[in-house]
């Protein structure tokens, strides 16, 4: 830490753990208009963040979390940019951003990213990757054009199982032969309504870090989908095999494993949709509250919607009901909310469980994978009351 602001950090005991100095985030420009996030990896940036800093309805750009595989693409200019949709297409395209606006119906949704890997710093034994802890998620407003309208121009043709995503960012070997991620989606999966590519964030120009000047934006499954510094798109006759599709990467064993347990590669799957899960962002956690306070946060569960919320105060022993909002959109988390009366002072814990429209719930522990993915374990929060 001290190496990055270029001294000795004489209150290094009380800085928060992952704490971005703000001192190196004005120097990194890259980070410049992401505020209060937690640094995980400076090479490829990652920065996620602190619950309570996820408290808005609608995930603000300078609160939405950073996931690189590789190195930003210095030259994002968006006069020049364009996307080039081949494979077996009818017509092969390369549109600009100006084309996309264009010939395409513009639409604004309220979509949720998720990293595969959020909430991968809590298994035990550890998982080897980034170690998110709650937020590697968020919920921004989007704009852009359909997916799926694209797809129908150029013309899909019968034989297409699966798209391919490219993007302009480099290897961080600075081999310009290696991507550092192409990912992909079945043909069923990109046909759906609510995938964008999307050219503004939350109203406004996208970050740099986030993918400008042009994303995807795939809501409820793994991120890692939804490329950014989009350049082109193939549509294939087999299941993808870019760099973090094969393997282990973005994939679980198909059978439950024991913790610690080796499992060999030919018997994991490709993770689809995301599990049902919710966040408690306020209060935040080891906040001194009053005897009676609101509690809030979101919920989602990937390609289904929330029907319920519940709070617990006493480790799970006994629930109460939230109010709830309906998704603004499909594809949008869900905001809750509950007013609190603890009955004496002291610690107590909130625990939050999502059901989905399926009556998937969520777990108090979840059983463990060898590459941490899909801990949709209920977050709690611990508070003192006086
Ligand atoms: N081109 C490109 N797209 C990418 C990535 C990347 O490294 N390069 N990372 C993916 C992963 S793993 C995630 S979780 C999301 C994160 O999106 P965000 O950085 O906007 O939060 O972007 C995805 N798209
Ligand atoms: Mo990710």
């Amino acid at each position: 830490m001290s190496a990055m602001v270029g001294a000795s950090i004489p209150f290094h005991r009380n800085m928060p753990f992952g704490l971005v100095p703000a001192a190196f985030a004005q120097d990194h420009d890259v980070l410049a208009g992401k505020d209060g996030l937690t640094l995980l990896n400076d090479r490829p940036l990652n920065v996620e963040t602190p619950p309570e800093l996820l408290d808005d309805a609608v995930t603000p750009t300078n609160r939405h979390f950073v996931r690189n595989n590789g190195v930003p693409p210095e030259n994002t200019d968006p006069e020049n940019w364009t996307l080039t949709i081949d494979g077996f297409v009818d017509n092969k395209l390369t549109l600009s951003i100006a084309d996309l606006r264009e010939n395409f119906e513009v639409v604004k949704l309220q979509l949720t990213l998720e990293c595969g890997g959020n909430g991968r710093g809590a298994f035990n034994p550890p998982a080897k990757g980034l170690q998110w802890t709650y937020g590697g998620i968020g919920c921004a407003e989007w704009t852009g054009v359909r997916l799926k309208d694209v797809l129908e121009k150029a013309g899909v043709q019968s034989n297409v199982v699966y798209t391919a995503h490219y993007g302009a960012d480099t290897h961080l070997s600075g081999n310009p032969d290696r991507q550092p991620i192409s990912r992909g989606l079945p043909i069923a999966k990109a046909m759906t309504d609510n995938i964008l590519i999307a050219f503004e964030m939350n109203g406004e120009a996208m970050h740099p870090m986030n993918g400008a000047p042009l994303r995807l934006v795939v809501p409820g499954w793994p991120a890692s989908t939804a490329h950014k510094w989009l350049t082109r798109i193939e549509l294939r006759d087999q299941v993808h095999d870019g760099p973090k599709m094969m393997g282990t990467s973005y994939r679980v064993p198909a059978y439950p494993v024991a913790a610690g347990q080796q499992v060999s590669t030919e018997d994991f799957v490709i993770i689809e949709r995301m599990p049902v899960k919710s966040i408690v962002t306020f209060p935040a956690n080891g906040a001194d509250i009053g005897m009676e306070t609101e509690v809030r946060g979101h919920a989602w569960s990937g390609d289904r919607s929330i029907s319920k919320l519940d709070i617990s105060i006493d480790f799970g022993a006994t629930w109460q009901s939230t109010e709830l909002d309906a998704p603004v959109n499909d594809g949008a988390w869900q905001n809750w909310r509950a007013t609190l009366a603890l009955p004496q002072a002291g610690y107590y814990e909130i625990w939050a469980r999502a059901t989905d429209s399926e009556a998937e719930t969520q777990p108090f522990a979840i059983a463990w994978n060898p590459k941490g993915y899909l801990n949709n374990t209920m977050h709690r929060v611990g508070v003192r009351a006086s």
